[in-house]
């Protein structure tokens, strides 16, 4: 039976007449389910939410990176469909689980989702015959603990009578300079069997699979990937709030340090961390290691340096409005960018978020603008992007730049404005003395 099974999937993968199942039809699913859909293989979709899989079978896309133009053919084709039923997996020949792991508001995992997805699987179709592979970031052990006890209920034995692997997304929205096909995909498998198939399966839409030792081996490489960069930022953070008290220019400091071709790699201050994958990763990790009796401590500590960030630009906002003698409270203070990061449109866990909060907190009339965000609701404010002119420049007390998206013509910017602070070295590489606006950097 093992031998039949795994050289049955296979053969179907080499064939690619195998059909796969693509659960959470989101920035990751959607591409995975595409990528393997133009590879030849039949994509059922599985998505709880009822608008997205409407708008799949119509061949309209909802996700950034992935055109509709793609779509259409692959779902008249019938190569690609969605559906909101688990039961529409029963007789697929692998699936892909792509469903979010968020935090809870007390900074523990809510692996729900995955819950959700796993006993969904288990109740429709137990796995038997299928290669499962778990995607969505989470701690070291959830592959083991979680997904494979839900599969194995009625004695089914992994390598036996179905195939488990883990494989971390790299999915980087907006990216083009790296492919799903030219990105490294990390793949770690509950056995040997399973890795093998795990690999078959991924290798036609990815052109290097990087096997390592075990599912927890592959669910802590993406740990550490993302800990590694919230770390340096937190650490590049901290260098801002040194240089301040030094009286240097944190960003002459790291340009310059950046100059070393070797053993060093740039980050930039800012105001604080934002996305839906650095500032939450790290907290999966930590939290494990806890029930383990271990204190992560780069962890914590680059958490508090980082949100600690958008109140470091409310003081800096202060500090300006003071020395031009006016206060916060009762100031026009525009933000420019609210998006998390530059040139996409994703405002989740955004700094601005914050830095909006706490100017309003002190009395301060808040406005922005965003190319990419029309709208910004969150928790108590409901503010639309406003025009960007030279009269809406003018009218504002302080320019706060939390987002330096490429479409700002900075040096317009800087001749309209009277008051700027900078969180974001926007307006490197021009003479701030040929500006009509004060600019205040971190
Ligand atoms: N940030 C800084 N300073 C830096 C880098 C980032 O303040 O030097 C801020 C950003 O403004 C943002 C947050 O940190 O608010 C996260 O930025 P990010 O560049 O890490 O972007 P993300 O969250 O989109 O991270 C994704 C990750 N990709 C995946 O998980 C597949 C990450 O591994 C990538 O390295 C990153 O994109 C990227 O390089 O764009």
């Amino acid at each position: 039976m093992k031998q039949n099974l795994k050289q049955q999937l296979l053969h179907k993968i080499e064939q690619r007449t195998a059909r796969v199942g693509i659960v959470g039809l989101g920035y990751v699913g959607l591409p995975l389910a595409v990528a393997l859909a133009e590879a030849g293989f039949d994509i059922v979709g599985v998505d709880v939410d009822a608008e997205k899989v409407a708008l799949l079978n119509q061949g309209q896309s909802y996700v950034e990176d992935v055109a509709s133009a793609t779509l259409v053919p692959l779902v008249q084709a019938g190569k690609l469909r969605a559906s909101t039923a688990y039961a529409d997996l029963a007789d697929v020949d692998a699936i892909s689980i792509c469903v979010p792991t968020p935090l809870r508001k007390t900074k523990d995992p809510d692996i729900s989702y995955i819950i959700h997805a796993a006993d969904q699987i288990a109740a429709h179709s137990n796995g038997r015959g299928k290669l499962i592979v778990l995607e969505s970031t989470t701690y070291p052990g959830t592959t083991e603990e979680v997904i494979q006890p839900r599969l194995s209920q009625n004695g089914d034995q992994p390598g036996r009578d179905f195939f488990l692997a883990f494989s971390p997304e790299r999915i980087d929205p907006g990216r083009t300079d790296y492919t799903m096909w030219t990105t490294p995909k990390v793949m770690g498998g509950t056995t040997p069997d399973c890795l093998e198939v795990a690999q078959a399966l991924y290798g036609t839409v990815v052109q290097n699979v990087v096997p390592v030792s075990s599912t927890a081996a592959a669910e802590m490489v993406k740990l550490l990937e993302n800990t590694f960069r919230a770390v340096n930022i937190g650490l590049v953070n901290e260098v801002a709030l040194m240089c301040d008290k030094l009286g240097l220019n944190v960003w002459e400091v790291v340009e310059a340090a950046a100059t070393k071709p070797y053993g060093f790699m740039k980050f930039t201050p800012g105001p604080g961390l934002g996305g839906h994958c650095i500032p939450i990763d790290p907290h999966y990790l930590s939290w494990k290691l806890k029930t383990l009796n271990y204190n992560a401590r780069f962890i914590e500590l680059a958490a508090e340096v980082n949100s600690h960030m958008p109140e470091y630009v409310v003081s800096k906002v202060t500090d300006a409005l003071n020395e031009e003698r006016k206060a916060v409270n009762g100031s026009h203070i525009l933000i420019l960018g609210v998006a998390y990061k530059p040139n996409i449109s994703d405002v989740r866990e955004s700094p601005a978020l914050d830095v909006i909060h706490l100017l309003q907190e002190r009395g301060a009339t808040v406005t922005y603008h965003d190319p990419y965000v029309a709208d910004l609701s969150h928790e108590g404010f409901n503010l639309r992007s406003e025009a960007l002119t030279d009269t809406t420049l003018h009218n504002a007390d302080c320019v706060v730049i939390v987002t330096d998206h490429a479409s700002y013509e900075w040096e317009w910017i800087g001749q309209q404005a009277g008051l700027i602070v900078d969180s974001r070295n926007a307006f490197k590489g021009l003479d701030h003395n040929s500006l009509a606006a004060r600019v205040v950097g971190l």
